[in-house]
């Protein structure tokens, strides 16, 4: 039998951790074939919600689900670890800067970094979630400089997500007829959602809409600005359909994306497509054998090239705000 897999959340007892865990112990996130061990990361005073959490899990009975453990500082609670989804963060509070949030959430994800670069297995993959989740990847990667940088990623897959679905209601398709989107930038509201590489049925999905003013007016900002819209609706912020996507990231990045499609993540820029190297940005990627790899050689419009730049700008911005706070 296959050995279990070491799988550490953040924020395990908030309320995105509480529709993840269910879906990695009963399988979704790895494969049927797959037992996996949770570890739990949370702040002493999520302990105990934690537990109840734990507790809830046990009563599942999941098959695969071989051990829980519970801890609240980040050196246990990556030790040995062969995934770890970054869950928790620092919300932005009433009246905080930028700068003050970047720094905020340096504190959690230096440690964390350093925790994953002193103990968690060779195979390590990480996923950010947690906002803002491009720039709080980039804070963990700089602190695990034993680490491969492309195992670090940023999750912009319930961006895409919510692409798809936007697209397929506007052309009254399913989602399964269409490829090749992607989110381009920061996991924010100047990320760009392209359907201009898009194919629906085999046609291109640009030209099957032929709308500009959709495109710019509609489609980009409802996408962009569907995180604050569920808010909006639902009195809390996207929980079930942000597990979600870290389950699609995880379980496609692992086992690979399928023929002739692509997905978007936040991945190390290698300088494609001129973002520049090192930052964490969304690009459209494939995975195989186990690695994200940035979809190459595509055109790229001036209506795209102008809206990628803003938000690449945004990152780089981002990442001077973190050097000048020595957080990188
Ligand atoms: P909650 O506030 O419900 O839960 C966060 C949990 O993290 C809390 O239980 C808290 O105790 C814990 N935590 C805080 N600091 C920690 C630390 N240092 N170590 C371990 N745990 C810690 O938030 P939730 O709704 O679950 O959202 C979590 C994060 O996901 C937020 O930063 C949110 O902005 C972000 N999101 C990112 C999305 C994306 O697409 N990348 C979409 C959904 C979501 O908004």
């Amino acid at each position: 039998a296959q050995a279990p897999v070491n799988v550490t959340v953040t924020g395990a007892a908030g309320q995105i951790g509480y529709a993840l865990l269910f879906r990695i112990a009963s399988g979704q996130l790895l494969g049927q074939d797959t037992p996996v061990r949770l570890r739990l990361l949370e702040v002493p005073q999520a302990v105990k919600a934690a537990e109840g959490t734990a507790m809830e899990l046990d009563d599942c009975a999941f098959p695969l689900l071989k051990g829980i453990d519970i801890f609240d500082d980040p050196n246990s609670g990556f030790e040995g670890a062969n995934i770890g989804l970054l869950v928790g963060a620092r919300p932005r509070g009433p009246g905080m800067e930028r700068g003050d949030l970047l720094k905020a959430n340096g504190g959690i994800f230096k440690p964390q970094g350093a925790a994953i670069n002193a103990g968690a297995a060779d195979d390590i993959r990480v996923l950010v979630v947690g906002n803002p989740a491009n720039t709080n990847a980039l804070i963990a990667q700089a602190h695990a400089p034993d680490v491969p940088a492309e195992r670090f990623t940023a999750m912009t897959r319930l961006d895409h997500n919510r692409a798809l679905s936007q697209l397929a209601a506007k052309l009254n398709v399913s989602v399964t007829d269409i490829k090749k989107l992607t989110i381009w930038g920061n996991h924010s509201a100047t990320q760009y959602p392209d359907i201009f590489q898009s194919e629906v049925g085999g046609a291109n999905g640009a030209a099957a809409v032929d709308d500009e003013k959709w495109l710019a007016e509609e489609f980009i900002p409802t996408v962009a600005k569907r995180g604050a819209a569920i808010i909006d609706a639902r009195g809390a912020s996207s929980a079930a359909s942000a597990a979600n996507a870290a389950i699609d990231h995880v379980h496609d990045w692992v086992n690979g994306t399928p023929e002739g499609d692509w997905t978007s993540a936040g991945v190390v820029s290698d300088g494609s497509y001129g973002v520049p190297e090192g930052l964490i940005s969304s690009f459209p990627v494939t995975a195989r054998g186990g690695r994200f790899e940035i979809v190459q050689g595509l055109d790229i419009n001036a209506f795209s090239r102008s809206r990628i730049d803003a938000s690449v700008a945004e990152l780089a911005a981002e990442r001077d705000t973190v050097t000048e706070l020595g957080l990188v």
